[in-house]
């Protein structure tokens, strides 16, 4: 027999998977935001967590909690939007499960099953943060962090994060690929499917790292050619985006969302890390390089483009905003999923016209206090001289 209190827990997730979204009244003019997350752990479905008979389960407890979900990938198929979330478990555990709406915003409802992958790596412990791209061959791929214990030095958290391949067409059934191998880089985490051949080859946005939390001698963004994307395999890699002292991207960097095809460019929403006496602080920013050669940036507006606000602060790992999937609709809204704090999902709604407008006209970072002012006094002498002559 079914535990009563299953019904009076489902009814109240009803309300909140339910609950129509709304905008908020935050303003400035690139992005629209959304007053609830569009997922959080009061999304899984009940019986992920709990035993539902009342013989087995007769206070109704929870047997296998859920922690957090987060990082998502995301993609539309046949009119629906999917995230594939990041599900961390109590147990701190990662898997992916597969999160459906009609709308992008709100009413995300998970599959009943999350993802199994083949499990082909008996080395791999944690999987996470996967990048959907629908690539010009007709498969979608997800390309994820497959992280496993560093057994060469004598150190129980020491790890090595390596990226996991998988494709399908349907985001049911899941080939595994073997794990890319970058030749010049021992670690490898936030690693990007281009959706387009280039020179003929699969391209991936890389980002080399010397070790699993430091990217030490990792000089930013890479991006790197394979021509047998079963068995990839990067001889070269040369950096994109790159980090910058003094600037949000002083500690690392990370390529996010699959990048989005403007009219000027390609359009890359990506993570930058900035230490500070509180730890480390993640926020969006973004970039846009050459329709022909994706690996040359050709605009960097300065600072960030969504940085942890309110809520969006607290959380697991607080002051972090993360994303690794946007949505462009036929129309050219786009839809960037983000998560805060590594706990929840959010939206931001955008279109490309805004995006490029944001990244090729945001005047560049000058990267120092002297003529970032003088920056900032052009805008407002312009403005100034305006506001004048309209009187
Ligand atoms: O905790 C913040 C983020 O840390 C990592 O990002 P990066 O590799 O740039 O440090 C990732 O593990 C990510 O999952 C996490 O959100």
């Amino acid at each position: 027999m079914i535990h009563k209190k299953y019904f009076e827990e489902l009814k109240k997730q009803e309300a909140i998977i339910t609950r129509k979204n709304v905008e908020t009244e935050f303003y400035n003019g690139i992005y629209t935001k959304y007053k609830y997350p569009v997922i959080t752990r009061d999304y899984i479905p009940l019986f992920w967590k709990y035993d539902l008979d009342e013989e087995t389960n007769p206070f109704f407890l929870e047997r296998l909690g859920v922690n957090a979900t987060m990082n998502s990938g995301a993609i539309k198929l046949n009119g629906k939007y999917y995230l594939v979330v990041r599900v961390e478990g109590n147990d701190r555990k990662s898997f992916f499960a597969v999160a459906e709406s009609d709308n992008g915003i709100d009413n995300f409802r998970f599959w009943d099953y999350p993802v199994v992958l083949p499990d082909t790596c008996p080395e791999e412990t944690n999987v996470y943060d996967m990048r959907l791209t629908q690539h010009e061959d007709g498969y979608i791929y997800g390309v994820f962090c497959s992280e496993s214990k560093d057994n060469t030095v004598n150190d129980l958290s020491a790890a090595v994060a390596a990226a996991g391949i998988v494709r399908t067409k349907d985001l049911k059934t899941w080939e595994r690929l073997d794990n890319l191998t970058t030749l010049n880089s021992p670690q490898q985490r936030n690693v990007v499917l281009h959706p387009e051949f280039v020179n003929g080859k699969y391209a991936f946005y890389t980002r080399p790292m010397d070790d699993f939390i430091d990217t030490g001698s990792g000089g930013g963004i890479g991006f790197g050619l394979c021509d047998d994307i079963e068995h990839a395999v990067i001889d070269e890699e040369i950096i994109t985006s790159s980090r910058k002292y003094h600037t949000i991207t002083e500690v690392k960097n990370g390529a996010g969302a699959v990048p989005i095809k403007g009219k000027k460019g390609w359009l890359h929403i990506a993570h930058g890390v900035r230490n500070t006496a509180a730890g480390l602080r993640y926020v969006l920013y973004c970039f846009a390089t050459d329709l022909n050669n994706p690996a040359k940036v050709i605009a960097e507006p300065s600072g960030m483009l969504l940085g942890p606000r309110e809520e969006e602060r607290v959380g697991d790992v607080s002051n972090v905003v993360f994303t690794n999937g946007a949505i462009t609709d036929d129309n050219g809204d786009i839809y960037i999923y983000y998560a805060s704090s590594d706990t929840r999902m959010h939206v931001a709604k955008t279109n490309i016209e805004k995006l490029e407008d944001y990244i090729f006209n945001t005047p560049t970072d000058p990267l120092r206090s002297p003529d970032c002012v003088l920056q900032r006094c052009e805008l407002i002498k312009h403005n100034l001289e305006l506001l004048n002559s309209d009187k």
